[in-house]
């Protein structure tokens, strides 16, 4: 058997390896998870009925996409599922979180289900729970049908109840077998990075658009947590998955704090004010006045995305740094996932985004684990008795195959302990976290970059699609199965 010590050397033994030092102990029924999404793994783009969604149309265009990678066979997933669900039970994992592709199971965004397409995620969910793996269902995870693009996409009201058809269509194929439900997954890229700086699909760079956009993606979730709680039976748990920054200030000037407080407005407030308070903060909309007048905001919506949530979910990667608009950017924005001539940001394009000191992963995000704690205790704070997970967190690191067919990755495994034990403070300090999802599974499509950032605990060689896990899925296969982390001395 294969085994790494915390540093990610592996040794292979015939014996069962000692159960490592587990001086950090999480409470007993956490889930030790990971975290895919449809567009990044399942390829098969054409089959079974799936139409394009604007992530084809978007990495079909020249130019978008590093390499001109595109989704069309991903990590084929679509046809080796079993393999992978096996792969994770033999890693000991109790939870999986992945997405279903909107244009699968109903092409045009409008009218009935396809029903190949609800027959293979119920195939999944099912392989799932024979191995004991809980499944958690995102219903959009970027993949909006073209058609609906076609249409004015999210920025049109529209979208937002066509997404709760879709939502209700999927519960009631899923809503007998699964429990934990996630309407969207990180909305301020769908908003910011797909309508304002460009960079993602549709790739639009319109700073009202963006704004109409985020507003309505918080009424697609707010409507189709309506349409959800009708369809699914008592028990169903549903959550949304959010990207909020860790924003910090530069220094204590007060035009790097009012720069921090700008920002804490367009990437978090824009989304918890309305779905923790029932409605958006006065000073993003004094803020984005020469934008928009936000008359796009009709009565009542703010009432319909203001429901209980039975959990939260908050994808971490990294904090962000900022300072007033003084000085010059250093470097490439920093601030949105990829370059761009246009601000991810309305209204306040002038914040200077900064790097923090230190050690960096392959994206260039700076490793700070104590962004993490800080954000689960910010969010124990502002929703009180509201369970959260950490639905994604992870690096991307250059990993290579060895000459022994083996993949090592000793900075993967320091930046999952480092943020494990961040998760257990935040615990430690009252934080209900119920849950972890490794980004993710497997290497696969990372969006505007393509195939060269590899974000997996299972290395894919793309040529053959063979699987390799590397020494970090070792080592959090035993963190699974102790429930702790070994010990990092
Ligand atoms: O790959 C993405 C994922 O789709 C959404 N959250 C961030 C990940 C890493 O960039």
């Amino acid at each position: 058997m294969t085994t790494t010590d915390n540093t990610g050397a592996t040794s292979t033994t015939t014996t069962t390896a000692p159960a490592p030092r587990t001086d950090i102990r999480f409470p007993s029924g956490f889930l030790w998870g990971s975290a895919t999404a449809a567009y990044q793994i399942e390829g098969a783009a054409r089959e079974d009925g799936r139409t394009p969604s604007i992530w084809d149309t978007f990495s079909h265009t020249p130019g978008k996409v590093a390499n001109g990678d595109t989704g069309d066979v991903a990590v084929d997933h679509y046809h080796r599922w079993r393999d992978d669900v096996r792969l994770m039970a033999d890693l000991g994992l109790t939870a999986y979180r992945f997405s279903v592709a909107w244009p699968r199971v109903q092409p045009t965004g409008r009218g009935p289900a396809v029903q190949r397409g609800l027959d293979f995620y119920r195939g999944l969910v099912d392989e799932l729970l024979a191995h004991g793996i809980k499944p958690m269902v995102t219903l959009y995870h970027w993949d909006l049908p073209q058609e609906l693009e076609g249409a004015g996409g999210w920025p049109e009201r529209d979208t937002a109840y066509r997404f709760a058809e879709y939502a209700a269509l999927v519960g009631e194929a899923l809503g007998d077998r699964v429990e934990s439900w996630v309407t969207l997954n990180e909305p301020w890229c769908s908003a910011f990075l797909g309508y304002g700086s460009g960079v993602h699909a549709p790739g639009r760079t319109d700073p009202a658009a963006a704004l109409r956009a985020a507003h309505h993606l918080n009424l697609g979730h707010g409507l189709a947590t309506q349409a959800l709680r009708a369809t699914l039976p008592a028990r169903a748990g549903i959550g949304i998955s959010l990207n909020p920054s860790v924003v910090r200030a530069l220094t204590d000037a007060p035009d790097d704090l009012d720069a921090r407080r700008r920002i804490d407005a367009l990437a978090n407030r824009v989304f918890t004010g309305p779905l923790l308070q029932g409605a958006y903060p006065a000073d993003l909309i004094a803020d984005t006045a020469r934008v928009t007048d936000w008359s796009f905001v009709q009565d009542g919506d703010t009432a319909s995305i203001h429901h209980p949530l039975d959990f939260l979910g908050l994808n971490y990667y990294t904090p962000a740094v900022v300072s007033g608009p003084r000085g010059v950017q250093d470097g490439p924005r920093l601030d949105g996932h990829g370059a761009s001539a246009h601000s991810p940001w309305p209204g306040s394009d002038d914040v200077v985004f900064h790097h923090a000191p230190g050690e960096r992963t392959a994206m260039n995000w700076p490793v700070d684990p104590t962004g993490l704690t800080d954000l689960l205790l910010d969010y124990t704070a502002q929703a009180p008795g509201v369970p959260l997970y950490v639905t994604e967190n992870g690096a991307a690191y250059e990993d290579t195959v060895d000459a022994q067919g083996q993949v090592h990755d000793p900075e993967r495994i320091r930046y999952l302990h480092a943020h494990l034990a961040a998760v257990h403070e935040a615990v430690r300090q009252g934080a209900d976290v119920r849950g972890y999802f490794l980004w993710s599974l497997l290497d696969n499509f990372e969006w505007a970059y393509g195939y060269g950032k590899r974000f997996g605990a299972v290395y894919v060689d793309y040529a053959t699609q063979a699987r390799i896990p590397k020494s970090s899925a070792a080592w959090y296969s035993q963190v699974a199965r102790t429930g702790g982390l070994p010990s990092a001395g």
